[in-house]
């Protein structure tokens, strides 16, 4: 695939970045909140975030319309999908003042913390694509982490117009074996317009967020359901290697069909931050049966002999690659359990 993958450290060092700028952000953010509370605020109503820019967040109120929004310094960093309550000022932007607690939460690690990046989320929509490539993993640590925060997890293969018969097949068996463990599969097209009324369906009174790689088709997916919705689409390019991020900050757009359905900017890698590795195990449920079946207590599923797990692979039980994702990620909560301590 044309992404180069960034080291932990890059990674690391990237997320933190992004974090300090987003302290910046927030603490701006409030001042300026300050600010506007010095002025005549109207009562406190309902509200949805739809999206974050920085320092400020886009509300929507009861009257349907957006806001420009403060939040009080007191409020943690919001993130779309929160259910705030805030107050309007005269001249039609407004302040947060409380945040409703939030049902799920989709995170990413930096090196200190977690960090939201959506919330209230019912379902995690994984959109991947003959081009870009998928790779496999990422789809493996989404499904891990919308497991472990208990929403439900859907894979999505866009632009199946672009499949060659190699790659027909090679993507036939990938869904065979998600849809053997359990999980809803959809093949689409946006070209074609295949698939756009089962990802209807599938969206109708859930809050869904669209995940994946940039350039798999996430927001021309959300503007094959919804023509009229302003959408931001864009080209690979194939100039930086990196692939062109066009949607830059999650949005929240309501389905004139039923439900709402977030847009996420593309990602390259998706860490998991996970510091208990039993909780890996349980979101890999074609291994249930083989784990801790095998004949050493503390066996590595390396070249031990009796252990189950690789037995499970020989007799085709369980496919090879997931077992290394499932031991790629323990091993990594298994590190990250001991940076923390
Ligand atoms: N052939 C083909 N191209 C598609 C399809 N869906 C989307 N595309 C194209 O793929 C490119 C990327 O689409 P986007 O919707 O911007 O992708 P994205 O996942 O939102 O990308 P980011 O916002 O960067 O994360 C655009 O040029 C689309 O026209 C499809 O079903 N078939
Ligand atoms: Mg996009
Ligand atoms: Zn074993």
């Amino acid at each position: 695939m044309a992404a180069r993958k960034l080291t932990q450290q890059q990674q690391r060092r990237a997320n933190d970045t992004q974090s300090r700028r987003r302290d910046r952000a927030t603490q701006s953010a409030a001042q300026a909140g300050e600010l506007l509370d010095g002025a005549e605020l109207g009562p406190e109503q309902p509200g949805t975030v739809v999206a974050r820019f920085g320092a400020a967040v886009e509300v929507e109120g009861g009257d349907g319309l957006a806001h420009y929004c403060f939040q009080r310094q007191n409020l943690p960093g919001l993130v779309t999908g929160d259910q705030v309550t805030w107050r309007l000022a005269p001249d039609g932007r407004g302040v947060v003042v409380a945040l409703t607690p939030r049902r799920t939460e989709l995170t990413r690690p930096t090196r200190s913390r977690p960090r939201a990046i959506a919330a209230n989320i019912d379902q995690l929509l994984i959109v991947f694509a003959p081009e870009p490539a998928p790779e496999p993993d990422l789809i493996d640590r989404y499904l891990v982490s919308a497991g472990i925060a208990g929403m439900d997890a859907k894979l999505l293969l866009n632009k199946s117009d672009l499949l060659d018969e190699t790659q027909t097949s090679w993507f036939d068996q990938l869904l065979e074996l998600y849809r053997g463990i359990g999980y809803d599969c959809l093949q689409l097209s946006v070209r074609q317009r295949i698939g756009i009324e089962q990802m209807r369906k599938l969206c109708e009174g859930q809050t869904s967020i669209v995940v994946g790689q940039s350039g798999v088709g996430k927001s021309s997916l959300i503007s094959a359901l919804e023509p009229n919705l302003p959408v931001a689409v864009g080209a690979i390019s194939e100039v930086t290697g990196f692939g062109r991020h066009t949607t830059s900050t999650p949005r929240l757009y309501h389905l004139v069909s039923g439900g709402d359905l977030i847009d996420s900017p593309g990602v390259r890698r998706f860490g998991l931050h996970v510091t208990d590795p039993a909780l890996i195990g349980p979101q890999f449920p074609e291994l249930a049966p083989y784990l801790g079946r095998c004949r050493f207590r503390d066996c590595s599923h390396g070249k031990e002999p009796d252990c189950a797990l690789l037995q499970a692979v020989d007799q085709g039980a369980v496919d090879p690659r997931r077992l290394q994702s499932y031991l790629q990620m323990v091993a990594d909560a298994e590190e990250s359990r001991a940076n923390a301590r």
